[in-house]
């Protein structure tokens, strides 16, 4: 292998696209490799144990998946430029805001997608096919990414909610977003200040993969938002950063209409899923190594000023736990200048919400430990 590392991933995919950001940033030694038909179903399960990208090898034959804990590795081996936070509340914020946009932005992310065919018929089915099997004629390819990838998106409208009667609310919320993304990006050039932290990598996934390169939403979301759109394409190019991350452990004002929405509505979802997640353990009498399935049963969250009904991600609960794990671990001082934050913002018992039964994660799901 000429290079240090062999990256498993497509243009297309919401995971590969924030990975793909981070490499960039870090100035990583890596070529990219388009996953094939053989890749996905044999190639990338054997050394990683899921049918999933991205997926990342190494010069020493060594295999890294899962986004959070594949950036977590790198970060100990490339340790310059920086994507640390300066404090305990820009810590908080950039891993809350991770967690939420690798939850949240997957229905945003699917819908614009496959709600408007013009996507797939432009884009997707041309290089699915090609990615696939890059050999075989085209009719063939379509017939098996049409089969692959169509009928099976297309089974996931039900479980992530944009079904015609949610579509008005839904488009309102994550137009809602992009209006304060927008906003936020006319006067800050990252997330968090002037150079990227987690939270960066983590919305550049479906801002890269899907909403500034899938035709409907470019047109209609992106090109009219110059300053998000500015953002995502230096993501992209991984362009270097002299800047730094606001004073004093502070958070941009703009920000905050979003942390508020995550804590609103996105705290109180986790909790409802905790209780079903915990009503599948007891109903399924699971022990210690059992897997849990992908998605609950549809449950409701809140949105603007309605309720949104959608399947929950039991692997999102996983994640709940390893960042309250990560906040566990802050020295005294740091844990009162959190507290405080969050108590101005009347969430002060987070640090002890109870996530239920010990998770770990198994594949794209989670398991008891
Ligand atoms: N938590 C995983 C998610 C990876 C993931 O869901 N990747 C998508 C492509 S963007 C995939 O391969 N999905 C296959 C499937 O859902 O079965 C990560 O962060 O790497």
């Amino acid at each position: 292998m000429k290079h240090q590392y062999k990256f498993y991933g497509w243009q297309a995919s919401f995971f590969a696209g924030k990975a793909r950001g981070y490499l960039n940033y870090k100035g990583v030694d890596y070529v990219e490799k388009e996953i094939s038909l053989f890749d996905i179903l044999y190639t990338i399960p054997k050394h990683t144990g899921r049918k999933a990208m991205p997926a990342l090898k190494n010069k020493k034959g060594e295999w890294f998946c899962d986004t959070p804990l594949m950036i977590e590795e790198l970060e100990k081996r490339h340790l310059e430029p920086s994507i640390s936070t300066d404090g305990p509340i820009q810590n908080f914020v950039a891993e809350l805001f991770h967690n939420w946009v690798d939850d949240c932005w997957i229905p945003i992310a699917l819908h614009t997608r496959w709600s408007y065919p013009e996507n797939y018929e432009k884009i997707n089915r041309e290089e699915g096919g090609k990615n696939l099997m890059p050999f075989a004629p085209r009719f063939i390819r379509n017939k098996i990414v049409d089969k692959a990838f169509l009928q099976n998106m297309l089974s996931h409208k039900e479980n992530m909610g944009f079904v015609p009667e949610q579509i008005e609310l839904f488009e309102a919320w994550a137009v809602n977003l992009l209006n304060i993304l927008e906003t936020h990006f006319s006067e800050h050039g990252y997330l968090l200040g002037e150079r990227p932290t987690i939270a960066d990598f983590a919305l550049f996934g479906p801002m890269f993969a899907h909403l500034n390169r899938d035709p409907w939403p470019k047109r209609e979301w992106l090109d009219p938002r110059p300053n998000l759109q500015k953002w995502v394409e230096k993501m992209h190019r991984g362009q270097k950063c002299s800047g730094e991350l606001l004073l004093n452990d502070q958070i941009p004002m703009t920000l905050m209409p979003i942390i508020k929405i995550i804590l609103s509505e996105y705290l109180p979802f986790m909790e409802d899923t905790v209780k079903e997640t915990e009503n599948i353990i007891k109903l399924n009498q699971l022990k210690s190594g059992d897997k849990l399935p992908r998605s609950t049963k549809i449950l409701s969250m809140r949105m603007l000023d309605g309720q949104y009904k959608r399947a929950a991600f039991t692997y999102s609960i996983w994640r709940m736990q390893r960042f309250q794990k990560m906040l566990a671990d802050y020295s005294p001082e740091s844990k009162a200048s959190l507290i405080t934050w969050l108590t101005s913002l009347g969430i002060a018992d987070f640090l002890n919400l109870n996530f239920g039964h010990e998770l770990k994660r198994d594949g794209l799901k989670a398991a008891l430990v």
